[in-house]
């Protein structure tokens, strides 16, 4: 008979209680599960504006408003309120058996009238990762329907996420995304993602971010020409990448990468699961581009994370040809647009434009954000780069600033600084080693103080473990 696994009682102490029954059986994403069974893990119990306080009372500034999605901040009643509202009014209806219901219906015709002209049919789904996989059935069907089916193939950049399901793992670039699960899958391409920083490191020599956002787009384009253009389906992109390392295009690549998808007639994804709704400072990334996508997805910030939805957004040429198709599109999931998760998106979005907080961001806290982390570390002797826009920023730690060399992986330095963060009360995320703030969009002047002040702190500290003045 299996023995009982020693697991202390509820009262006894909640902390070890809880951490006991996690360790036992729950299996963490993007997690070596062995080692955090070891740690221990730590319990998260609240949250309030940008702040978060674990079981043992500590409180954090969360400075990655979550998984960069919580883009009201924790704790806002309104959306509660909506949320419950719903639940106490419809807890569940779907809309595969013609019905539709009052929340989703709602929010696709305001989702309607803030995305990129031409964007008036959206599909709905629950993360980012099932939005990824929607937009790929959608760009290989509207081929089909256009007679095309020979375009078949989906390119997307080195360093990209898009998700982790088959499809969405297989189109991001990050390679570590591929080995334990034999992807990509057959009909995946990649080109070079614009990271000018790291041009140097590449091999590019001392170029220019102008001229090296022109080489990166040039040599998509010479990727294009020998894949054959007439196969390849689609370019999906992040406007601005995220989990990549906050890698910003230089100004030059978008106008360039625009022009290549229309020439060769290539679909132009853009996933704006990070940089939708303010994150940049306009609704969506492909305005502060001036993009033109076909499709787009979005999740995260559509409902500040409150719940689990996303959805996908057809442009002119997509959106009709697929709306007025004259048979059954077979896709769709039970909770596409759930009432909840949809009661929820729309108050999260109405207070978004409501409250201004899109223009904040553009006008206000953004710049204010902006300034203060170059003036705060430009100068600092272990940051070689600091980059960023609207309530986005990165900044890279560097062996060697001149040179723009970085410290060998295995000093793990970006997983110090982590470490330095938690210990004192600061979530920054670690992309290798490039240290990533992106704080809920209501953050007040007062808090970026304190959240910066804190990075300093922790930044400074790393630079003392690693000998570096
Ligand atoms: N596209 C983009 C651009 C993303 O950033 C997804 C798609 C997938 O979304 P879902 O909802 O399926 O997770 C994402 C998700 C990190 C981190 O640590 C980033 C994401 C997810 C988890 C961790 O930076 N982005």
């Amino acid at each position: 008979m299996a023995r009982a696994k020693q697991i202390p009682t509820k009262s006894h102490n909640q902390t070890q209680y809880w951490r006991a029954l996690d360790a036992a059986h729950h299996i963490h994403p993007f997690t070596q599960t062995e080692a955090l069974v070891r740690e221990g893990v730590r319990v998260i119990t609240r949250g309030k504006g940008i702040y978060l306080w674990d079981s043992d009372g500590v409180k954090l500034i969360d400075g990655m408003s979550g998984l960069w999605c919580v883009q009201l901040g924790y704790g806002n009643k309104e959306l509660a309120r909506a949320g419950c509202e719903a639940l106490n009014t419809l807890s569940y209806y779907n809309h595969f058996f013609k019905t539709t219901n009052p929340w989703t219906a709602e929010l696709a015709a305001k989702l309607a009238s803030l995305l990129p002209e031409g964007h008036q049919h959206m599909l709905f789904a629950n993360s980012g990762s099932e939005a990824t996989d929607t937009a790929l059935k959608l760009i290989r069907y509207y081929w089909n329907l256009m007679g095309r089916p020979e375009k078949k193939i989906h390119l997307s950049r080195a360093l990209s996420y898009h998700g982790v399901t088959m499809a969405a793992a297989s189109l991001s670039g990050l390679t570590p995304m591929h080995s334990q699960w034999d992807l990509p899958l057959p009909g995946f391409a990649k080109v070079p993602a614009p990271y000018w920083y790291g041009a140097k490191a590449a091999g590019y020599g001392d170029i220019g971010p102008d001229e090296f956002g022109l080489t990166i787009a040039r040599e998509m384009e010479k990727i294009v020409r020998e894949i054959g253009p007439e196969r390849i389906a689609s370019f999906s992109a992040e406007p601005v990448q995220g989990a990549g390392g906050l890698i910003v295009p230089p100004a030059t690549y978008w106008p360039e990468v625009s022009r290549i998808c229309r020439q060769y007639d290539i679909l132009l994804h853009t996933d704006e699961v990070i940089t939708g709704f303010g994150r940049t400072g306009e609704w969506f990334g492909s305005f502060t581009y001036d993009l033109k996508p076909d499709i787009l997805t979005m999740a995260k910030g559509l409902s500040s994370g409150y719940q689990p939805i996303s959805a996908i957004s057809l442009g002119n040429r997509m959106g009709k040809t697929i709306a007025s198709a004259k048979e059954e599109l077979v896709h769709g999931y039970t909770y596409s647009g759930h009432p909840v998760a949809s009661a929820v998106a729309l108050k999260n979005v109405e207070i978004l434009e409501r409250d201004g907080i899109v223009a904040r961001v553009r006008e206000s806290i953004g710049p204010y954000f902006q300034r203060r982390v170059r003036e705060i570390f430009s100068d600092h002797p272990l940051i070689g780069e600091v980059r960023g826009l609207g309530m986005l920023a990165a900044m890279e730690l560097v062996q060697d600033k001149t040179a723009r060399r970085s410290f060998p992986r295995e000093r793990n330095v970006g997983t110090i600084c982590r470490d330095h963060c938690f210990a004192n009360g600061l979530v920054m995320r670690a992309i290798r080693d490039t240290m990533v703030l992106a704080p809920a969009l209501i953050i007040t002047e007062a808090e970026v103080e304190k959240l910066l002040v804190k990075a300093k702190r922790c930044i400074d500290l790393t630079a003392r473990d690693l000998g570096v003045t």
